[in-house]
């Protein structure tokens, strides 16, 4: 039994999260963790709120409320959401928890120790009226490139330029409007990652479980050569910056920046874990406490990686304490909106809140498990939504198992029928069944969602395929013996084929194992495919047929839901 400690991307607090930020690292995330602990594994599934940042205080003003409050607020609201998706884990923290304002200083303190850290002055944009700095994105004005009035600080987003805020024509507060700016000095704290470029390339270069996507962002970042990287920010939301655990002079009115803090929220929330639960979290995160043992697997969108790949490592490795860092590193491309992007700030494509009023969590787990943006950037259309979900989910594994617990229930009184000899048929099912479920293990381990679906959609497909062969229903009248064969092969593979389908499809999967009567301890991966097939439940054992498993998606409700949420560009 290994020890796998599995985390994926905090998902920001500002906003219910859509489904292009679920398909890219809380639900394959879920789905793996799910599928190791199918396995026998001993796993902790980590995610949290990440709460700190310019965006969390302007979504706290937009919505009129206290920054604290808000958050409060938000991160119940994201939390019963997640759960409402059956995202089973073990702890959903908060980085703007005191585990991790203890651990962000402590960091912090230990790469000054360390020589890591100056103190450096900058000039930045400072809003008279708003009485406050500007971050660079929330200067905007007229660009210098283009004549585009609406350009942020950072960069035009008509003509793409990359600026300085101090560029602007006209610049403005997009915060209030306010013209009154001056560019003031400000003193910050910058972490010397230039210190650190060898060191990071030796620890990259030694990464063995990380896909192509995720090694060549962190190379191309590497090559572009680091930059010392400011970790503060004028700002009062965020943790505070200290000094031998006191305030740090000058630094009264600064935070560190949300990218510096949000990361060792991986590990402040397993401590919150720990505290709630009475375990011990250094064995999962401190190399000389036994998380050497531990295998560490982390999944983002790629957006993401350079952080993961490059800035937490530099903390860590630059610390000199022995933390565990991450071994398997999963990144995902987009999942688009129509050939657009899903955008929180227009609300362009469908949120989990929104999803969940159209149809249950397994519905849109198996679409975005088996169809996730793994190779490239992925589509999301009605059109395409609807026709996966009739096919797979409807055609292939609802009709495979009501058909056969249907035809069971009404000719043999609704128990496992005894009698008959295994024939030609189950031993090519038995050979099917036993290479898609090694092929669904082995993409599973290696992270390949879409190849797993497709194997487990194959594995569905073969149980019609067998029963088509196998005939029962033809066979009842004049053998009754080689019909039993059949019914109890079948009601078998349909349990075999919930079993393989419970990280995906959780709630499904249970209504079929329930009816079944498979007891939870029977539910874990076979080791042994064929002796399942054949064999598991006892004959005479009796069961219930399941409603319909997955009620098809008509035209009109595509029709509906386009207009509702929009849909070509
Ligand atoms: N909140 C960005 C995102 O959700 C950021 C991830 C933090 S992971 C430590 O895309
Ligand atoms: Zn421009």
């Amino acid at each position: 039994m290994a020890r796998i400690l599995v985390t994926s991307a905090l998902p920001y607090i500002n906003g219910i999260k859509h489904l292009g930020n679920l398909a890219g690292s809380m639900l394959p995330a879920d789905v793996y963790a799910r599928f190791q602990r199918l396995r026998g594994h001993e796993v902790l599934a980590i995610c949290a709120t990440d709460e700190h940042g310019t965006p969390a205080e302007l979504a706290a003003a937009a919505a009129g409320q206290d920054v604290a409050q808000y958050c409060d607020e938000q991160h119940e609201v994201q939390k019963a959401l997640g759960e409402r998706f059956n995202l089973a884990w073990d702890h959903f923290g908060r980085t703007s928890s005191d585990w991790n304002m203890r651990l962000t200083q402590h960091f912090a303190e230990t790469l000054e120790a360390n020589g890591l850290i100056a103190e450096v002055v900058e000039k930045q944009v400072y809003s008279i009226d708003d009485a406050r700095f500007l971050p660079d994105r929330y200067v905007e004005g007229t660009c210098p490139n283009c004549g585009f009035e609406k350009a942020r600080g950072d960069q035009c987003d008509n003509c793409g330029k990359l600026l300085d805020p101090i560029d602007l024509i006209e610049p403005y507060s997009a915060v209030s409007g306010s013209k009154n700016l001056e560019v003031r000095d400000t003193r910050h704290l910058q972490l010397r990652q230039t210190e650190m470029e060898d060191r990071i390339r030796a620890w990259v270069d030694a990464a063995e479980g990380w896909p192509p996507l995720a090694k060549s962002i962190a190379y191309k970042w590497l090559d572009e050569g680091l930059r010392d990287r400011t970790i503060t920010r004028d700002l009062k939301w965020g943790v505070p910056v200290t000094k031998d655990g006191a305030p740090r002079e000058g630094f009264e009115d600064k935070v560190f920046y949300v990218w510096f803090d949000a990361p060792i929220g991986y590990i402040s929330a397993t401590a919150e874990w720990a505290d709630a639960t009475g375990n011990d979290w250094e064995s999962w995160w401190r190399t000389d406490k036994g998380a050497d043992d531990v295998s560490y697997v982390q999944f983002m969108g790629k957006d993401n990686v350079a952080f993961h790949t490059v800035s937490f490592p530099a903390t860590i490795l630059g610390s000199q304490e022995p933390w565990k860092t991450v071994d398997k590193l999963k990144a995902f491309n987009w999942l688009n909106w129509y050939g657009g992007k899903f955008s929180t700030s227009s609300k362009r494509g469908v949120f989990m809140d929104q999803a969940l009023e159209l149809l249950p969590a397994d519905y849109w787990r198996w679409y975005l498990t088996a169809y996730a943006p793994e190779g490239g950037d992925a589509q999301f259309t009605w059109e395409h939504f609807q026709g996966v979900i009739n096919t797979d989910l409807a055609n292939v594994l609802g009709n495979f198992v009501n058909r056969i617990l249907k035809f069971a229930a009404s000719r043999f009184d609704g128990v496992i029928p005894e009698g008959g000899e295994t024939g030609e048929h189950e031993a090519w099912l038995a050979g099917e069944v036993d290479q898609r479920l090694k092929a669904i293990a082995a993409h599973y381990e290696a992270m390949e969602f879409r190849k797993a679906g497709a194997e487990t959609r194959a594995l569905w497909a073969a149980g019609n395929e067998y029963l088509t062969r196998a005939e029962p229903w033809s066979h009842f009248k004049t053998d009754k013996d080689k019909a039993a064969v059949g019914v109890r092969t079948g009601i078998n593979l349909a349990v075999l084929s919930a079993i393989v389908a419970q990280p995906v499809i959780p709630e499904t999967a249970a209504k079929i194992l329930d009816a079944v009567g498979v007891p939870e301890g029977n539910r874990t991966w076979p080791s042994d495919a064929g002796a399942v097939l054949l064999d598991a439940l006892p004959r005479g054992l009796g069961f219930a047929v399941p409603d319909v498993l997955f009620a098809k998606i008509e035209d009109e409700q595509i029709a509906e839901w386009s207009e509702r949420f929009g849909g070509a560009v």
